[in-house]
């Protein structure tokens, strides 16, 4: 009988389960919430309140997508093989539940379904969650409290960001201090669906806490400084922390009567989609990054020694192993490349031939593509910037929205010090050849592909195996597993065409100009542009 371990991924459109033995994948489903859950009536996972910055999801549909993935995998793998799970949450988004939530969980009835039993366990039905962007007061009152920018980062690894979870938590106790006050738990997506497989709170790991402004980057601990700055009597509303390879229990008995799981299933403590992937795409040493291209474009690396941003755009969080990881994070990710693609009625092949045959450079064609509000560099107010580079040019328009989204990325990790050797890409649209060579051009770095996506399902699924084998005392190295993996799977590389080096350096410098000229009163870039066009496509 081979040993199984179960890696599962709360993000923002659908809930993935990947399964593995210690070599390879055995199997994987999904449940993307707009179509399987649509009684909720989210768009891309999501739903709008008030005005576009306030976006909320429903942890009850998460819950409900949990017994429906669980169903998917009881019909085709053997539960009782399964020796350990863990987990992976969309990062930041918070759950807030009242004084029944740990006693219902503890008393779950097997014949009535999970959403039945927890409906009552709320005390704010909705969880902001990381596309909301609408607490730029609550960031700047408590990056005041904290001494400035740089105290805050020094303390918390990263800026006030409006998504992450203290700010959230500050404007949902000033503006509903009932709801706060009837809050006995706030959870974040990973461990309240942590919690919901143990049968009680489960704790925040590292990688997870890194992400809410209340966590001390140093010290790993909950920090009174910031949860002074946040809120009155956080403290007792917060689960602990602890290690992502923490054992936290095993599996509730609601889960063994209803789907067949061993009773002596491990349960690993859950972390956030990032540091998940991490381990998913197998970055445990220094020298590489990885791209996740997702519905948050997301850059992010290894890090054995803790190394901040003091400029604030970039983040620091715990990674799996116990170390740190360097992160920034794009909302205009692949909710902005559709809105390209449906502008133009193009399907992702025709999308795909456009950019293969546009010129690298697009003939000095620039856009800022804030679609969204943008988190890197940060932009409140949604427009798209276009300069020299017409509304209706779909060749344009197309290759301006893959290059605006790479160079951004180059530009803005300059201060992960270390450049990378080689990048690892994840996430829906890494499975594009074409999207990868832009990529690959303008960072004049190889990209590794990878034939799967999920590296955050499948990374929990991993971290579940590493700290299974060592509590039954067969300790394996992080490289031993990963290195297992890697030999089962195809993977390509895609080369950086040497001849459009000098050309992506200075349209690099030319995209900053265009950046700073937009967002900071920055020169012109007019004459740089009309230079720019001159040197590189009227020769
Ligand atoms: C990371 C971030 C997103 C979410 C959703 O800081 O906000 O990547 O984790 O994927």
């Amino acid at each position: 009988m081979s040993d199984y371990f179960l890696g599962l991924d709360c993000s923002t459109q659908s809930l993935t389960g990947i399964i593995t033995d210690s070599t390879s994948i055995i199997y994987k489903a999904i449940v993307n919430f707009d179509k399987e859950l649509p009684h909720y009536n989210t768009t891309n996972g999501v739903i709008i309140l008030d005005d576009d910055k306030v976006v909320h999801s429903f942890p009850l549909m998460w819950v409900e997508a949990l017994e429906v993935l669980l169903e998917k995998i009881q019909t085709n793998i053997s539960m009782e093989n399964i020796k350990a799970i863990s987990g992976s949450g969309q990062q930041h988004g918070t759950v807030y539940l009242n004084d029944k939530f740990a006693n219902t969980l503890q008393n779950l009835n097997p014949k009535e379904p999970l959403i039945n039993q927890l409906k009552g366990c709320f005390s704010r039905a909705t969880s902001p969650i990381w596309m909301d962007s609408s607490t730029y007061k609550q960031c700047e009152e408590i990056r005041e409290k904290f001494g400035g920018l740089k105290e805050t980062i020094k303390i918390t690894g990263s800026n006030t960001f409006e998504r992450f979870s203290g700010p959230q938590i500050r404007k949902f106790y000033q503006k509903n201090p009932e709801g706060y006050q009837q809050t006995s738990i706030i959870h974040l997506v990973s461990s309240f669906m942590a919690s919901v497989l143990l049968g009680d709170n489960a704790p925040i790991d590292h990688g997870d806490g890194a992400g809410m402004n209340l966590m001390n980057i140093k010290t790993k601990k909950w920090d009174k400084r910031a949860l002074d700055a946040t809120a009155p009597n956080l403290i007792v509303k917060l689960p602990s922390l602890t290690n992502s390879y923490n054992i936290i229990g095993k599996i509730s008995s609601y889960f063994i009567k209803k789907y067949g799981f061993d009773a002596n299933t491990l349960l690993i403590t859950w972390s956030g989609d990032n540091p998940n992937s991490l381990i998913g795409v197998g970055l445990i040493d220094k020298g590489k990054v990885a791209i996740s291209l997702g519905t948050s474009d997301t850059y992010f690396g290894y890090m054995k020694n803790l190394h901040l941003d003091l400029n604030g755009e970039g983040h620091v969080f715990g990674a799996p192993t116990g170390d740190y990881m360097s992160l920034i994070c794009y909302k205009n990710g692949s909710l902005a490349r559709e809105r390209i693609k449906e502008k133009f009625n193009l399907d992702w092949a025709k999308f795909s031939e456009i950019l293969n045959k546009t010129s690298p450079g697009n003939n000095g064609k620039i856009m800022l593509p804030y679609f969204f509000p943008e988190i890197v560099p940060l932009v409140l107010e949604p427009k798209v910037y276009r300069f020299g580079l017409d509304e209706d040019d779909i060749e344009g328009n197309v290759r301006a929205i893959i290059e605006a989204q790479f160079l951004s990325m180059r530009l803005h990790s300059e201060w992960i010090s270390e450049k990378p050797k080689e990048i690892y890409a994840t996430g829906g649209a890494s499975a594009n050849k074409d999207i990868l060579q832009v990529a690959a051009d303008i960072f004049q770095i190889p990209i590794r592909q990878f034939d799967i996506t999920g590296s955050a399902a499948f990374g929990a699924a991993l971290r579940s195996l590493k700290s299974y084998y060592d509590f039954i005392k067969k300790k394996k190295k992080w490289s031993e597993i990963i290195n297992k993996f890697l030999e089962t799977r195809k993977i390509s590389e895609i080369i950086p065409d040497i001849k459009n080096k000098d050309m992506y350096d200075e349209m690099l410098n030319l995209y900053k100009k265009c950046e700073d000229h937009i967002l900071r009163n920055g020169e012109d870039p007019e004459p740089t542009r009309k230079k720019f066009i001159k040197k590189y496509f009227f020769s």
